[in-house]
């Protein structure tokens, strides 16, 4: 049933059945990329989540591998929720959060050499309960990373009337962690939910990395930041993905600034990064639907993952993305326009619910693009990508205005937007549409969302409201990834 739904993707990962969400483990161990990921293979609803897992070798397609995690009579009886992937002396070792009666604790296993079969450790939970005296709001995921001869691990959580937090522990061997203190406390006072970088009162799946050069903890020759990525929530009200620069060190996070990882919000939620063995920062997320829970439970299948993303640090300091470039291997037709002086509407001749399409512009102050994708041709549906230039100031804005993106009046159309620096209006923009996937990447920022199409149309438009010049433009039909025996399709 579910892969017989024309908006199921075909060149991003999705789980062979069922319900997919966070991705977990995130890893290259032995040549071999690993994607772990949160999954129902029940129904696509979340209940009682085991541990998906697939590989691959060019993080392009995807080999189905059995489920790596499943509850078991003990503190994850509820369920196997998110968290890491350690290398520990050379035995791969998770670290992730063990549901029990509605509350979660840091649980450990271990794996096979090859990663498919993984051991409980009998000591879980390794920790036996949230810091004494503190009145939280949750406590679960982890980041885990070796400071010299010492583990170091984070637990997300939040304190309840001050904000989001993540708790600092120390190991030397995964199993018995002491307690070091609140690694940084957000102040939730700071804006409201409404807001789309509103810190919230839980911080999900926290990340903290290094950005550019050395490892945490050690003294950075040049300055880079260290950066804490989180996923801020508030039971009901809010799921997006947020970061800080700042200097982790002395046990502590010193914040310098908070900025929006992606202007989708929650449909690139629960992120998480590693190093690959070139040194790439490569980061997953989780695609969240827009369409009903009882569509999803019709579809048969329920969320998407990513396509892996390097992160690097941009010349101001914050962090810019880009969709690995294996992906290119999927390019197939291809349409290449001229450059030229952009007036009115241009009809490209592109068509495809699977495409990749990236141009270079120079927008004149005061002009708007917009990029209409997955258009029926006769007007009554299209999925528009804005990108505008002010007046005055170097900072443009991308939008993503979805009121037209379905004839279903169901599925989430609201507006999604972020500013995007631009220097004398130049824009490089990429966007990567996989039937109700779309990844779009304005000079490294990225905007991650879905859309529903129903008519099934695949037309590409260009159209000018103001001055500017293409000066490229390219767009390539992408291949389905396959994604190995489906074993596990019910
Ligand atoms: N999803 C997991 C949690 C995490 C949340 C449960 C984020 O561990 O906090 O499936 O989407």
């Amino acid at each position: 049933r579910a892969e017989a739904d024309p908006l199921r993707p075909r060149f991003h990962f999705v789980s062979p059945a069922g319900w997919l969400n966070d991705p977990n483990g995130v890893c290259q161990w032995d040549g071999t990329y690993h994607l772990f990921y949160q999954y129902n293979p029940e129904g696509a609803f979340h209940h009682r989540i085991l541990w998906g897992h697939a590989t691959s070798t060019d993080l392009v397609s995807w080999t189905d591998q059995p489920v790596a995690l499943e509850p078991s009579a003990g503190p994850d009886a509820d369920g196997c929720w998110s968290g890491v992937l350690v290398n520990d002396g050379g035995t791969p070792t998770l670290v992730y959060s063990g549901r029990l009666d509605e509350r979660e604790l840091p649980c450990v296993a271990v794996g096979s050499p090859d990663l498919s079969t993984w051991t409980k450790a009998p000591e879980n939970p390794v920790i036996a309960a949230p810091p004494a005296g503190v009145d939280i709001t949750a406590y679960r995921d982890h980041c885990v990373w070796r400071e010299g001869s010492r583990w170091r691990q984070l637990v997300g959580s939040g304190i309840r009337g001050r904000g989001g937090t993540a708790f600092l522990y120390e190991s030397a061997d995964l199993r018995s962690w002491d307690y070091v203190g609140p690694l940084f406390i957000g102040d939730a006072s700071q804006g409201s939910p409404a807001n789309t970088d509103w810190t919230g009162t839980m911080w999900e799946c926290v990340d903290l990395f290094r950005a550019g050069s050395g490892s945490l903890g050690s003294e950075p020759a040049d300055g880079s930041p260290d950066v804490l990525v989180f996923s801020a929530w508030d039971d009901g009200r809010t799921h997006h993905p947020l970061y800080w620069t700042g200097r982790y060190s002395a046990d502590a996070f010193e914040p310098a600034a908070l900025h929006r990882l992606d202007y989708g919000g929650r449909y690139f939620y629960a992120p998480q990064s590693f190093l690959d063995e070139a040194g790439r920062r490569i980061m997953f997320g989780w695609l969240q639907e827009g369409r009903t829970d009882a569509a999803m439970v019709e579809a048969g299948w329920s969320g998407v993952m990513s396509l892996p993303r390097v992160t690097t640090l941009a010349d101001d300091g914050t962090l810019q993305f880009a969709p690995v470039p294996e992906l290119e291997k999927l390019r197939g037709n291809h349409t290449s326009l001229p450059g030229r002086v952009l007036a009115g509407t241009l009809d490209t001749g592109v068509t495809g619910n699977q495409l990749d399409i990236e141009l270079d512009l120079q927008l004149a102050p005061g002009s708007v693009l917009r990029l209409a994708i997955l258009g029926s041709g006769d007007g009554a549906e299209e999925t528009r990508i804005e990108l505008s230039r002010p007046a005055d100031g170097a900072v443009g804005l991308l939008r993503l205005d979805r009121t037209r993106s379905s004839l279903d009046a169901s599925v989430d159309k609201e507006d999604r937007s972020g500013p995007v620096p631009m220097t004398d209006g130049h824009v490089h923009l990429r966007v990567l549409v996989d039937r109700s996937a779309v990844e779009i990447f304005a000079n490294g920022r990225p905007l991650t969302a879905r859309a529903y199409p129903t008519l099934g149309g695949g037309h590409v438009t260009l159209s000018a409201t103001g001055s500017m010049r293409l000066l490229s433009f390219d767009a390539w039909t992408m291949a389905d990834i396959g994604g190995g025996a489906r074993t596990l399709f019910p």
